[in-house]
């Protein structure tokens, strides 16, 4: 059985989740309008991958016996200024479900949920990972000023992507 206060930051963790794959999509459909279709992929694959999170995170909830509760999600931006400005929208954003990760480990240990520590471990690596692959790609599009040939190769380039996924 959870603990209270676990479960309820595992389901407001639920929320972050799925509000990232609604912020991945919208940036999907912005960047498909100003005919960026590789990058529209990568983000829409995003928006995949984020669903998987909010979904881990939810069997997990229902597997130690849990209430899952869903809330509202709150609107996403719908513009932006350029694939520059997207991709560093993408890293703060990042940077805040890293450090939202993170307050959920302290607690985790607080409560001596050990369990749920290691559910949290691959949430710790993933952001890693995801924090590294937006600044590499963020880094690369600022070396080219977002624009020209170099521009055209980064969105093909992006349109190779596949999400990871494990949940059905
Ligand atoms: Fe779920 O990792 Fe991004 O937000």
């Amino acid at each position: 059985m959870i603990n209270k206060n676990i479960e309820k930051v595992l389901n407001e963790q639920i929320n972050k989740e799925m509000y990232s794959a609604y912020l991945y999509l919208s940036m999907s459909a912005y960047l498909s309008s100003i005919n960026l279709n590789g990058f529209a992929h990568w983000t829409r694959q995003q928006y995949i991958e984020e669903q998987e999170h909010a979904l881990r995170l939810y069997d997990y909830v229902i597997n130690r016996s849990g209430k899952v509760v869903l809330k509202a999600i709150d609107s996403v931006k719908t513009e932006w200024n350029g694939v520059i400005n997207v991709f560093e929208d993408i890293l703060a954003h990042e940077r805040k479900i890293t450090d939202s990760i993170n307050n959920l480990v302290n607690i985790a240990y607080k409560e001596n949920d050990h369990a749920t520590v290691n559910l949290l471990q691959w949430f710790v690596s993933e952001q890693v990972e995801e924090e590294a692959t937006v600044s590499d790609i963020l880094d690369q599009l600022k070396l080219i000023e977002g624009k020209g040939s170099g521009l055209f190769i980064l969105d093909r380039e992006a349109k190779t992507r596949t999400a990871a996924t494990t949940n059905e």
